[in-house]
């Protein structure tokens, strides 16, 4: 146990302060450091912990091309995202989202100075297909800061049914002004073709501390 000083404030290991001469009492404190302590963890100022995410799992569709909680470009035969439910593209729950030659993305509030970790799984069905999986964080003046991402190039998903790639990173501490994270997944299938797809299940954003 530290003894910290009546007098002056000061962490000592004896029962006088050094400095001062005072009495002391026996107390830990955060930045004593005495091996009798034991380690001092900072109170999380981050609130926004855990999952972060809106259906990552992309269980829930406004009509077969718009997920629910989730932005994305495109909406034709060859460019958009689509709600997949056959058994060969989906990882769990019933459904996933296919993308071809599009962008899906989701923005969650967030604070700053605070540590994130991001994961996802995907698949395809052909070897053409390309994923980059970014998260940026979004300033308070709505100017973004990429804060990592995930390239996947082309022949590396796996194309075997029912195989999904686990992908995890561990992001930046946002800056002390973000005030929003934004997860997007950009596609492309080149060139398009009705039936190929780059499949996207159980997308993660998670507040750590
Ligand atoms: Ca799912």
């Amino acid at each position: 146990m530290c003894c910290l000083c009546n007098k002056c404030n000061r962490c000592q290991k004896c029962n006088k302060c050094n400095k001062c001469n005072n009495h002391c009492k026996c107390k830990c404190k955060p930045d004593c450091n005495c091996p009798e302590c034991p380690p001092f963890e900072p109170p999380c100022r981050c609130s926004e912990r855990g999952e972060l995410i809106m259906d990552g799992g992309f269980e829930s569709w406004i009509d077969r091309s718009t997920p629910t909680y989730w932005n994305h470009t495109g909406n034709g035969l060859t460019s958009g995202a689509f709600e997949t439910t056959d058994a060969d593209n989906v990882l769990s729950g019933g459904a996933s989202v296919g993308i071809k030659n599009a962008s899906i993305y989701q923005t969650v509030d967030i604070r700053g100075d605070c540590l994130f970790e991001f994961s996802f799984s995907a698949r395809s069905n052909t070897p053409i297909a390309k994923l980059v999986a970014i998260v940026s964080y979004i300033h308070a003046d709505g100017t973004e800061w990429q804060a990592n991402y995930v390239f996947i190039e082309a022949g590396s998903l796996p194309i075997s049914p029912r195989v999904f790639n686990f992908y995890k990173r561990t992001l930046h501490r946002s800056p002390p002004d973000a005030v929003q994270a934004k997860i997007e997944f950009r596609a492309e299938t080149s060139p398009p073709s009705l039936g190929l797809y780059i499949f996207v299940d159980d997308v993660s954003f998670r507040g750590i501390c």
